[in-house]
């Protein structure tokens, strides 16, 4: 049998990192693409440059042409589009550019498709920040073992409520996907994802940013070799009036359904290994606020009450907040047989440890 070929978008994401590995794994020619960049941005995919069946090819989504020529030449059989400007703050900041990525790149990838690869299979990142604060409510439902999940949920019925430009965005970019789908017979599935994190998570993401400080406090800390005696405000002081920073964070309260990319990979490849293209929702199932994200890793180094630590910046709360986000996979649990393998606390430990040991160690992942 001929080797499968695909192409991956913003081929250096932490994503597309784990989605490489994956495809190489069963034996796919991948084509990474990234953008043009004035420093190396490799570092997640630094150790797949070497495979003879990794290729990274420099490309914009935003870039019609490019993405066309691209498209055209290669035909491949899998067309992973993971490239978008995948920070919710930012998007408010950077409205137009967030359209310019993550909907018209979208409409330049489709069209591609449309016009010069029609029997490529297509996945689309799509996002749970789509549903903003809708949810579905219902007594519970269960997991495979018949234990109790959440009561409040989003699923692939629930209604969207967008509630920043990243995810108006995003959404155009959903709607325009089963357009495709539907007007041209093109196969073409969006994955709605929970949010999904590793040790290779960007460090501006919450709880990247998390497992990052505790790293380097600890480290400080540990060259002194002291412990806390005084906090202000803002610092961490000790017994030599040394002093550090405390972490500063925006909103606490709000709830996220977080998994492992590595489990979410899986998810996006058997999605294009159906008869038929269709959109799923990939979600753990079980959600948790950032503060207990906080307890959960200062608890794993050792430190009872995270507050002390934690500085409540005003300037880090988003303009829109989505409160409660808890997916129901329900339907790719029995149509893809696709379960998440890494629990919380599996995840929180992973990434404090990666964390722990600096930027060398850091990809060293949990089996
Ligand atoms: P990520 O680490 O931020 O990766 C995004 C990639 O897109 C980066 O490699 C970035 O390149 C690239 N990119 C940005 N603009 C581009 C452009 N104009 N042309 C080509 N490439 C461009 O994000 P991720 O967490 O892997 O997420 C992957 C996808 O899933 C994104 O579409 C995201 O919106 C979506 N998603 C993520 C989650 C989650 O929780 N992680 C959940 C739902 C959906 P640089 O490295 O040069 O910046
Ligand atoms: O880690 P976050 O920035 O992730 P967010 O906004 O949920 O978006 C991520 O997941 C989406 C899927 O639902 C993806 F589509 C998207 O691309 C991205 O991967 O923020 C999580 C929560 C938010 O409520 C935020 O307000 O943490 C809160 N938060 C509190 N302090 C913070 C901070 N978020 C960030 N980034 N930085 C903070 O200092």
């Amino acid at each position: 049998m001929s080797k499968k070929t695909s192409i991956i978008t913003g081929a250096s994401g932490q994503d597309a990192s784990y989605l490489a590995e994956l495809l190489l794994s069963k034996n796919y020619k991948v084509y990474g693409i990234a953008r043009r960049v004035s420093v190396n941005t490799n570092e997640r995919i630094q150790h797949l440059l070497t495979d003879s069946n990794y290729e990274v090819i420099e490309g914009d989504v935003t870039d019609s042409g490019c993405m066309h020529n691209i498209i055209n030449k290669l035909q491949v059989d899998e067309l992973y589009n993971l490239a978008a400007m995948s920070h919710v703050g930012t998007s408010f900041q950077q409205c137009n550019y967030s359209i310019d990525v993550n909907l018209k790149g979208v409409a330049n990838i489709l069209e591609g498709i449309r016009l010069f690869s029609p029997n490529t299979k297509v996945y689309q990142a799509s996002t749970s920040e789509m549903f903003g604060n809708n949810f579905s409510l219902t007594a519970f439902y269960r997991d495979k073992e018949g234990h109790k999940l959440q009561d409040k949920f989003q699923n692939e019925n629930t209604p969207f409520n967008p509630r920043s430009p990243y995810a108006v965005a995003k959404l155009g970019a959903h709607y325009l996907c089963s357009t495709y789908r539907e007007a041209y017979k093109l196969y073409i599935s969006c994955g709605i994802l929970f949010n999904h994190e590793s040790r290779r998570r960007g460090d501006t993401f919450v709880t990247r940013k998390i497992s990052k400080w505790l790293g380097s406090y600890r480290k400080w800390r540990t060259d002194y070799n002291y412990f806390p005696i005084d906090f202000d405000e803002e610092t961490i002081y000790i017994e030599n009036m040394s002093k550090y920073p405390k972490l500063r964070l925006g909103a606490l309260s709000s709830y996220r359904d977080w998994s492992h990319a590595k489990d979410m990979v899986r998810g996006m490849w058997l999605m294009l290994q159906q008869e038929q293209p269709e959109d799923y929702v990939l979600a753990s199932g079980h959600t948790h606020s950032v503060q207990d994200f906080l307890k959960e890793s200062f608890s794993y180094v050792g430190i009872d009450d995270f507050k002390p630590y934690v500085f409540t910046d005003d300037s880090l709360y988003r303009a829109n907040e989505v409160d409660y986000l808890c997916g129901d996979a329900t339907k790719a649990n029995k149509q893809l047989n696709w379960y998440p393998k890494v629990t919380f606390k599996e995840l929180v430990k992973d990434m404090v440890e990666g964390d722990r040991y600096g930027s060398k160690e850091r990809y060293k992942e949990i089996p």
